[in-house]
């Protein structure tokens, strides 16, 4: 339980240490909205290599143009940020109203924004030759702003780091992540000893196959030895599947993540570090509904900042920061502290986040002059525009009048508490009832993927996930079922239950040839009787980590 002083000090968005991990994650869940900043001597390059531009994003540079090591390090000398100014970075997040700041202590190019004592690869071979992360914990501090790390396991740089790229010309050193973990974990503990609290340690860099989930959780023990009430992102294990929170990335869940802790990152144009090239800017608009949307579905939003080389945030970011910043002065209160809305499906005119009996309306559509509540059982006492102005209800719909130029948010104070009804499937003319993946009510990790080699339920990976839908069917009697899925080869396997009326059949997954492709099988009948029913899909066995991508079940009467 979080004291009232914390939640005071919280709503201040203070520095101060939780009393515990559950309260750094009560205070976290309040925050929803975070700064991310990719920084570091691939800033300086600025996405070009000996004069020409390189595709990909910028902090990716020494793999995207093949760069040896020994070449790559030239770039430290000309890393010279003489234009940082910590305190207008911190300022800055603020204003945008970011209440935490995640920076990259180390990317995979291996190079230390600190000058750590287990290797020269870093700001001790640049020009500034100054702890960079130092005046930043202290900004953050001084300006009540909580401070994370990025932290990356791969380390394209360190000679232990195996996986070697392959251009690497530098011969083998016969050792491999034995002698690189004791390494990485000295460095993290200088992070986790000299910077005050960290709110959240952010690892990357975990997918290759030298790193494991049993090294993770050794490192998880490791580094919550040295802050435990520090929360720590899922990209600490190689499954994804152990940390306080999931890390979806330039995507916000099409249903959120229900039952898990996660935060969307994403970056404003195309790249994490700064790119000379990329002039792909997000509208204000956009990153605005992006704070909303992973509000509404309960997870946080990490927006990224690339700083030049010189240590100077690009205008086009101070600029969206600033528009989001005036948006949230005037609608925080739909976000901080806020948790998902109560409606398992999308609404057509925009995103619903709750706190108790009140639901914050976000008004996306700024055409729509009326606001319903599809399946909606609770009354709605009074409404108003969170930034002022009232509104009038008639029969459970708000009259908002003249369409707007902006996103606003109505305020509904409901007479208890929200209680919906999930709207039905219906049956189509011919008898059949096709349960789509968008339609579904998920549960666990899974959730859908809206692509259009995917329209299904993906990222399923443990036993308590599953797929749910409620309908009417039109009469008693046997219905056919078809499921309709696809599964990558080396995941196939899972034995997998459809629960329908009082009837289970189960299938084994089989292989499609990819997580795009899709096959439908025919089940046995089922019976069903008059009235409203449920189809329930969940794993028995997941043998080889993930299930499958469902993308619907159809029955149709056959008798
Ligand atoms: O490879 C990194 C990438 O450079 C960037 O840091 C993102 C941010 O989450 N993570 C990895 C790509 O998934």
């Amino acid at each position: 339980m979080v004291t009232s002083a914390l939640v005071t000090i919280a709503m201040l968005g203070s520095t101060a240490p939780a009393g515990s991990r559950a309260d750094t994650l009560h205070e976290w869940q309040h925050d929803r909205f975070g700064m991310f900043i990719h920084w570091g001597v691939y800033s300086e390059a600025g996405g070009t290599w000996e004069g020409k531009n390189v595709d990909g994003a910028g902090e990716w540079l020494l793999t995207n143009a093949q760069i040896k090591p020994m070449d790559y390090e030239l770039l430290a000398k000309r890393f010279n940020p003489t234009k940082y100014d910590p305190a207008a970075w911190v300022k800055l997040a603020k204003v945008a109203g970011m209440k935490y700041i995640v920076i990259t202590s180390k990317h995979h190019d291996g190079f230390g924004l600190w000058p750590s004592a287990q290797t020269d690869w870093n700001v001790k071979r640049t020009p500034i030759n100054t702890d960079l992360l130092k005046p930043l914990s202290e900004e953050c501090k001084k300006q009540g702003i909580h401070l994370g790390f990025y932290h990356s396991i791969m380390d394209w740089h360190h000679p232990d780091y195996t996986p070697r790229r392959s251009w690497d010309p530098r011969p083998p050193t016969q050792k491999n992540l034995d002698a690189y973990v004791p390494y990485m974990k000295a460095e993290l503990k200088e992070l986790l000893t000299n910077y005050g609290p960290v709110f959240e340690l952010w690892f990357d860099g975990q997918w290759e196959d030298s790193w494991t989930d049993a090294r993770g959780r050794d490192l998880e023990k490791f580094v919550r030895g040295l802050q435990p009430n520090m929360l720590v992102n899922n990209r600490i294990s190689h499954s994804g599947e152990f940390g306080d929170f999931k890390t979806p990335e330039q995507e916000i869940p099409a249903n959120g993540i229900p039952g898990q802790n996660w935060e969307s990152c994403m970056t404003m144009n195309d790249t994490w570090g700064f790119s000379k090239h990329d002039h792909n800017w997000k509208s204000a608009e956009t990153l605005i509904t992006n704070v909303i949307d992973c509000a509404s579905k309960g997870g946080n939003y990490l927006l990224n900042v690339g700083p030049t080389g010189e240590g100077e945030i690009p205008i086009e970011s101070q600029q969206r920061l600033l528009a989001v910043g005036r948006w949230m002065t005037k609608n925080g209160e739909a976000i901080y502290g806020t948790e998902a809305g109560p409606f398992p499906k999308a609404l057509a005119w925009g995103k619903v986040t709750r706190k108790g009996n009140t639901l914050y309306a976000c008004v996306l559509d700024k055409s729509v002059t009326q606001l319903t509540f599809p399946g909606l059982h609770t009354a709605i006492k009074s409404s108003a525009w969170l930034d002022g102005g009232s509104l009038t209800v008639k029969d459970g719909q708000i009259e908002l009048g003249q369409p707007r130029e902006e996103i606003r948010v109505v305020k509904v104070e409901l007479a208890g508490e929200p209680k919906v009804e999930v709207p039905q499937v219906m049956a189509a003319a011919d008898g059949s009832i096709s349960l789509e993946a968008s339609e579904a009510v998920t549960r666990g990790g899974l959730h859908y993927e809206a692509g259009d080699d995917r329209k299904s339920l993906g990222f399923w990976t443990n036993l308590d996930s599953s797929a749910e839908w409620t309908f009417q069917e039109l009469g008693s009697g046997n219905y056919r079922a078809e499921v309709t899925y696809a599964c990558e080869n080396a995941s196939a396997g899972s034995t997998v239950a459809v629960d329908a009326g009082s009837g289970r059949q189960s299938f084994t997954v089989s292989p499609t040839d990819g997580w795009g492709k899709f096959t439908t099988i025919t089940l046995s009948p089922f019976a069903l009787k008059a009235g409203k029913n449920r189809v329930h899909v969940q794993a028995l066995t997941i043998p080889h980590g993930a299930v499958m991508n469902l993308r619907s079940v159809k029955l149709t009467k056959i008798d």
